[in-house]
């Protein structure tokens, strides 16, 4: 298969590029292209008619899909080819079912190695949901702490946060990622420890991070004269080091072909997820989720959400050549979503070879970042409309809040204030405002667009997870890179290890494997201040 820029689709995409429609001028953001430049499935509208393109280029678009078998690779990793690998170097190489993980719900035929993935997951659910009944029946806990950093924080995190309106009465969960002692000081000390279950989420079994604070959380249990025992609950993979169930009251497994930033849908959500929400609230997340999978694996490419999005960003990073996106949910629950996005995508597709090892020749993932609005427009929203930089934006929103608590101020409730804000943010940064003083000048022609969804319950929340996996996965399959692994988080773990042994060195008296540059760093640690 060609790389993507050699592709006829790409040509044209490219010679569109040197003349792309300027949203600022008189006439070209019209009623007309608000409304004809949507896509709908049930519950989500993509609105891009703020996107600087036009037919001829979706048209193109949609060409290099096909060129480029975008949809025939999302159908491979929904039935468990072996995608995460780079041919002919030392790689892992594995099968990426995070798919099976929520197919739970409805009988079909899908691939045997699926299949299997999915009969795997059922049987953990199923002991999840057992074991969850029997602790509402004894009522012994309140709260819960995740251990885990990571795939094993971040997308969990987020989507307890999202859905805290939703959580049973009484049920909170905390959240111990960081090795800093302060991180787990902080939360240990404000639970009441003979009412919490601790989870501790680690696919590898070896995460120094997880395992530290996993002591860390034990040693207070203990002091306080209570049972680890009673309270710890491992999430793992099986046979990984941290695979013991005598040392804990339950242990749950996730596997190999579930990568951890696509994990939160496994265990390594459940557990926690199932029970501030309940198994049935943990289900509707598994639902939603399944059905976008669905839709990513089924939908024509014009109509399929997830890869329309992934074009869109194909286009502002590659022909635009415009370098980060800011994602700006419009609704405070999502709060802690964009940093789970920062790590699904720039993980997933911060990558500079393609699958046969070879750099590639243009640019791939963009730089991630954003926060709430309206907040973000009260900060650094300046640099968006006026700074030189322009910065894809992709907006999220939600007819309806998720408290039916709403009330009128000046004649407007608070959810159509949001709503107003979100849709004023979009026209103002593609149309620009014309003015004689440059200072009140904006200049448009900012690209963005808005995924708008009914309102962020469960269901939802787990559909708009797996829309962000699918849009990340259709881009790399696009650019033809591995999604699905992270070589580039190794070298400063390796490099952290070997200072820490010079810190081990100083109580232990043991000669350490030499390190200059880390010990320059020590040096300047110990300098009497
Ligand atoms: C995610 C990454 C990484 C991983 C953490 C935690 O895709 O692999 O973020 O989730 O390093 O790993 P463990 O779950 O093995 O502790």
């Amino acid at each position: 298969m060609s790389r993507f820029p050699e592709t006829k689709s790409a040509q044209k995409l490219q010679k569109l590029a040197s003349r792309p429609i300027d949203l600022s001028q008189e006439g070209s953001l019209t009623p007309k292209r608000i409304a004809e430049m949507r896509l709908s499935m049930p519950g989500f509208d993509l609105l891009y008619g703020t996107e600087r393109v036009t037919s001829e280029v979706m048209d193109a678009l949609y060409e290099l899909a096909e060129e480029m078998q975008a949809l025939r690779k999302m159908a491979a990793m929904q039935a468990g080819e072996i995608l995460n690998r780079i041919e002919g170097v030392e790689s892992e190489n594995r099968s990426v079912l995070h798919t099976a993980m929520r197919d739970q719900f409805e009988e079909k035929q899908s691939a045997p190695v699926a299949e299997e993935a999915s009969a795997m997951a059922k049987r953990e659910l199923q002991k999840l949901e057992g074991f969850l009944s029997k602790l509402e029946k004894e009522g012994r806990f309140t709260d819960v702490i995740q251990i885990g950093i990571g795939g094993s924080d971040l997308g969990p995190r987020a989507l307890y946060m999202a859905l805290q309106a939703f959580s049973r009465p009484h049920r909170r969960a905390h959240f111990i990622s960081n090795v800093d002692p302060d991180d787990a000081n902080a939360v240990l000390d404000s639970v009441d420890l003979k009412k919490t279950l601790v989870v501790v989420v680690s696919k590898s079994g070896s995460t120094l991070e997880t395992l530290t604070n996993e002591e860390f959380a034990r040693a207070r249990f203990h002091k306080m004269g209570l049972d680890p025992k009673e309270h710890f609950i491992a999430v793992t993979g099986e046979k990984s080091p941290m695979d013991d169930p005598s040392r804990y009251l339950a242990s749950f497994y996730m596997w190999d072909f579930v990568g951890g930033r696509y994990s939160a849908t496994s265990m390594v959500g459940a557990v926690m997820l199932g029970f501030t929400l309940g198994y049935s609230g943990f289900s509707e997340v598994l639902k939603g989720a399944h059905a976008m999978d669905q839709h990513a694996l089924t939908a024509k490419p014009r109509e399929n959400l997830p890869l329309t999005a992934a074009l869109l960003g194909i286009w502002n990073r590659n022909f635009l050549h415009l370098p980060t996106v800011a994602i700006i949910p419009y609704s405070q629950a999502l709060i802690r979503f964009p940093a789970h996005l920062q790590q699904l995508d720039m993980e997933s597709n911060g990558k500079r070879i393609d699958k046969e090892g070879s750099p590639v020749p243009f640019s791939t993932g963009p730089v991630i970042w954003g926060e709430p609005g309206t907040n973000g427009q009260h900060s650094f929203y300046q640099l968006i409309h006026q700074g030189t930089d322009p910065i894809p934006l992709e907006f999220i929103g939600f007819r309806k809040s998720q408290h039916p608590t709403d009330l009128q101020v000046h004649s407007t409730f608070s959810q159509e204030k949001l709503l107003s804000n979100l849709f004023a943010q979009s026209i103002a940064l593609a149309a620009g405002q014309a003015s004689s003083n440059p200072n009140k000048f904006f200049p448009g022609n900012r690209p963005n667009r808005i995924l708008l969804a009914d309102r962020l319950d469960p269901f939802t929340a787990g559909a708009l997870l797996a829309y962000y996996e699918h849009k990340v996965a259709f881009q790399g399959f696009i650019w033809n890179i591995n999604s699905f692994d992270q070589e580039g988080v190794q070298l400063g773990k390796v490099l952290a290890l070997k200072i820490l042994e010079l810190f081990k060195a100083k109580r232990t008296k043991e000669a350490p494997a030499s390190f200059p540059l880390g010990e320059a760093y020590l040096k300047i640690l110990n300098e009497k201040r």
